[in-house]
């Protein structure tokens, strides 16, 4: 797959289309300039392109989505509801490492997230990639934010724990979200070692995919 630059973040790779994708975009009212009719390109669902506490956003933020596909961005916790629930989408993360700068990519066949009522519950499964397996311990996990805490953490918040809202376990191994914490920053606990000083991220995006 062609990783865009930041510069160069509407770049799309068509595939197989599914009847759905237009109609739950229009229900919502939102214009992805990449969508043609007829045709499935990978939609962006998530980009943090400088490690700052820009996820760090209410629940109410986090439902409607925020940002710009050409700095940091996230669709929104109903939409990607909505286009997820059949589940005809796979999701994708690429993911930049700080220290060499190499691209590495996870793959994962299942992705759904389920209703506001459910707390945007998520199920994610069947990796592929060379990124390392971080998501497993996310799946069935609930959304939090740092107004609103269905974490896996007894005492604290993961969002602001963190920095950022996600699917947060006790608390996370995928950080694509998080500017503090562990990582200091965005991160990916399983990132190829020693070389990637421990996971720590420059660059994320996560792109919904036809199967
Ligand atoms: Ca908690």
């Amino acid at each position: 797959m062609h990783i865009p630059t930041s510069e160069n973040c509407a770049s799309v790779v068509v595939c197989s289309p599914p009847a759905v994708f237009l109609s739950d975009l229009l229900l919502f009212d939102k214009i992805f300039v990449e969508m043609h009719v007829g045709n499935c390109a990978p939609l962006l669902i998530q980009q943090n392109v400088d490690g700052s506490p820009y996820f760090s956003r209410s629940w109410e933020t986090f439902k409607g989505g925020f940002g710009s596909k050409k700095c940091n961005y996230w669709l929104g916790n109903e939409l990607l509801h909505q286009m997820t629930k059949d589940g005809q989408y796979k999701v994708r993360f690429d993911l930049q490492a700080l220290a060499s700068g190499q691209w590495y990519w996870a793959e994962y066949r299942t992705f759904t997230v389920d209703s506001e009522a459910t707390k945007y519950r998520l199920t994610v499964s069947g990796y592929s990639g060379n990124a390392g397996e971080a998501m497993s311990y996310h799946n069935g996990r609930q959304f939090t934010t740092f107004d609103n805490d269905n974490d896996g953490h007894a005492t604290g918040n993961c969002a602001t724990l963190l920095g950022g809202g996600f699917w947060h376990n006790d608390c996370a191994r995928s950080q694509v979200n998080s500017a503090t914490g562990p990582f200091d920053g965005p991160g990916w606990y399983y990132l190829p070692q020693p070389n990637e000083n421990a996971g720590k991220l420059q660059t994320t995006r996560a792109w919904l995919m036809c199967h």
